[in-house]
């Protein structure tokens, strides 16, 4: 990195607050790296600074990443996940300990749509920001070697759709774009500015698909942000068999997959910082008509809840039609999975309170 980028994330830090990458950089510490290590951060951070508007502004590269730059990226980390103390990632998959049923808070929330997903690494090829097109296909032939065995499982059979052109599961370009359309399939990353920058769309599609069970509610994305995005979806109200049905298929997988990358201190290894921990994002579809006529007014509000607020068209969306938002909670790292998951029906609780006040 030359002087003057070093000049630029000043100038960022100033013209962009909330590029935590931009504010926490310690140029002391920067200049302490060698230059493998220098050239292995300027890939870490030239999201953020291409894209001046990031929030976070970084993504990890390789599995090791958080451990190996932990001094210069925990203030970051800290920041977003606005954690002080200690960070020890505990995990608690328990969801008989505490019943979530949507249709307690409210009948009329006995049927929405739910969905959790978590996100996992492997530890023995790059992150997607650093795979080359043969990692990429040669890391979607190991998980669909896996996905083999699943197809077995009478929980969990089902198939296992490729982008990649020529692959022997390939789809054709309808089949992809009604999967995209019904919300199973990931779109074309290729659009989104912060991965292009990142390395993390490269390459598109190759080596990209998604694994979908018989009943359509376990599904596993290849090659999105993360190696792997392993969700379940239902419509319903009972988080706990949800999250449960997500829990069940990720330990079969884990079986039958390379070693996931984790960190002693950050837990579960993601490309973005914002993923860390538990890795997970758990959410669901709410008609918030009232509050969702001004997004901007909502998405603080929910803030104070500890709750994320898009459209349910994902990431940068607006509300849908009748005020329909995704709701989520924000804490990711430092919490469990069952924290989350009372999080989230706590959140839903308050919301949909304000909403019928
Ligand atoms: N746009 C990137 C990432 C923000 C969090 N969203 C993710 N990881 N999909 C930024 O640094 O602003």
């Amino acid at each position: 990195m030359s002087e003057q980028t070093i000049e630029i994330i000043k100038q960022i830090r100033h013209q962009h607050p909330g590029n935590l990458m931009a504010r926490h950089f310690d140029e002391h510490l920067y200049r302490q790296f060698d230059a493998a290590k220098r050239q292995r951060f300027d890939q870490m951070i030239a999201s953020g600074i291409e894209n001046r508007d990031s929030q976070m502004g970084i993504y990890a590269m390789q599995p090791g990443d958080y451990d190996d730059f932990a001094e210069m990226i925990d203030p970051m980390i800290r920041d977003f996940h606005a954690i002080k103390g200690e960070i020890r990632q505990q995990h608690d998959w328990d969801t008989t300990a505490k019943i979530c049923d949507l249709g307690a808070i409210d009948p009329r929330l006995k049927d929405v749509s739910m969905r959790v997903r978590v996100a996992r690494n492997v530890a023995n090829f790059p992150l997607p920001g650093a795979m080359s097109r043969n990692e990429r296909v040669e890391f979607e032939n190991q998980a669909v070697a896996a996905f083999d065995q699943l197809i077995a499982n009478p929980t969990f059979g089902g198939s296992y759709l490729s982008i990649t052109p020529g692959s022997a599961h390939e789809i054709s370009a309808q089949e992809y774009e009604r999967r995209v359309a019904a919300h199973q399939m990931f779109k074309d990353m290729s659009a989104d500015k912060y991965l292009n920058v990142a390395g993390i769309s490269a390459d598109w599609p190759h080596g990209r698909g998604m694994y979908v069970s018989s009943d359509q509610d376990f599904l596993v994305w290849v090659g999105e942000e993360d190696h792997l995005r392993i969700m379940a979806m239902q419509h319903g109200g009972n988080l706990n068999a949800l999250f449960a049905r997500l829990h069940d298929g990720l330990e079969v997988l884990s079986q039958l997959l390379p070693a996931f990358a984790t960190s002693p201190a950050y837990g579960n290894v993601t490309s973005c910082p914002t993923n860390l921990g538990a890795g997970m994002r758990a959410s669901l579809h709410l008609q918030l008509p009232k509050l969702a006529a001004d997004m901007d007014n909502l998405k603080q509000q929910a803030k104070q809840l500890g709750l994320a607020v898009r459209g349910a068209g994902g990431e940068h969306s607006g509300a849908g039609a009748g005020g329909l938002v995704d709701i989520s909670p924000s804490a990711r790292l430092g919490v469990t999975e069952m924290q989350i998951m009372q999080r989230l029906y706590d959140g839903t609780a308050q919301l949909w309170a304000m909403e019928n006040r």
